[in-house]
């Protein structure tokens, strides 16, 4: 999924070591290279934004570099440049197992699940619930979204399969109210977490905004989790936006990493949020849930 991103970085470091191979890399030098480099990542779809941060950082990583006469020029300059780009994408890890949030918070720990249809919003509550499972740990799982019986009748599968309680409200209820039942049974009956889910009609949905706000000061959830498509590269960006200022993400967990994507869109994404990213979403089975792991996204882009 990162291929024409690799071979962007490929020629990047390839120009800028013919540079330091001789002299010290001067800002314009820098520039004139970069130029180039940013045209390819724009058309694979990284966005704006994460453009210009890269070049930040690897402005300040690069210029003034030089290698002199006993050469690796090129080993040096793909080593900065990982080095700079590591130190970025480390700043965006969540850090904490969800395991281990669940265990050091409130009981019941409550969170709210976010994100646009098709996002893999659904699938990714069941691999949280799945892990919390292993772990000795209820969950409580909750179909806030009420219109879709759909969504509902697939969250209670999950919940079935995996031998979880499961709350839902008749069609068309209020949401908020189905999500404070959730709550209330998870207090009742002793149990651990919380794990709602939401609808997501397309996010320029005022009502869907209004109906988030409404669940989130009913039930105060303890984590409020945005789940992104990591295959939709600019347009996860415009999400984590809208549903941020909506009602303030925590974290994000990113869906479908194992897919073939275009090249750059994860990275994009992670470049461009500024949210701590929690998961990763590399399949459709249970287990299927990595921790976010910079090196491993390195390594796709610069490993030769
Ligand atoms: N390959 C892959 N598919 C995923 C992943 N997460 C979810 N999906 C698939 O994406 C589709 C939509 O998922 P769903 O959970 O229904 O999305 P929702 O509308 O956001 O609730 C389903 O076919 C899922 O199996 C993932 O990490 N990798
Ligand atoms: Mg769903």
């Amino acid at each position: 999924m990162f291929k024409n991103l690799r071979k962007a970085f490929e020629g990047f470091t390839k120009k800028l070591s013919e540079v330091v191979a001789k002299k010290e890399l001067t800002e314009e030098e820098f520039e004139e290279i970069f130029s180039d480099f940013e045209l390819t990542l724009l058309e694979g779809d990284v966005a704006v934004e994460a453009v210009e941060k890269l070049k930040e950082i690897l402005k300040h990583e690069l210029v003034g570099l030089r290698v002199g006469r006993f050469g690796g020029a090129e080993r040096l300059v793909q080593e900065k440049i990982k080095e700079a780009i590591r130190k970025y994408l480390s700043q965006g890890i969540f850090g904490k197992d969800i395991v281990d949030v669940v265990k050091d918070g409130p009981k019941p720990y409550i969170i709210v699940f976010v994100g646009v249809n098709g996002v893999g919003k659904t699938t990714t509550i069941a691999k949280i619930a799945y892990r919390l499972k292993k772990h000795g740990l209820i969950p409580v799982i909750v179909a806030a979204d009420t219109f879709r019986a759909g969504a509902q009748e697939q969250l209670r599968l999950h919940a079935e399969r995996l031998g979880l309680p499961f709350i839902r409200g008749k069609y068309g209820a209020d949401p908020a109210a189905v999500a404070k039942d959730g709550v209330l049974h998870a207090m009742s009956s002793k149990l651990d977490a919380v794990l709602i889910d939401t609808a997501g009609r397309m996010h320029t949905d005022r009502n869907l905004m209004e109906e988030l706000r409404k669940i989130v000061r009913v039930v105060k959830p303890h984590l409020k989790i945005l789940i992104l498509d990591a295959l939709t590269g600019n347009d996860a960006v415009q999400q984590a936006r809208w549903f941020d200022n909506a009602i303030g993400v925590d974290a994000v967990i990113l869906t479908k990493l194992d897919a073939d994507a275009r090249g750059g869109s994860a990275l994009s994404i992670i470049l461009s949020i500024n949210k701590p990213i929690m998961y990763v979403g590399v399949g459709q089975r249970y287990d299927d849930l990595s921790p976010y792991d910079p090196d491993e996204i390195l390594n796709k882009l610069l490993s030769q």
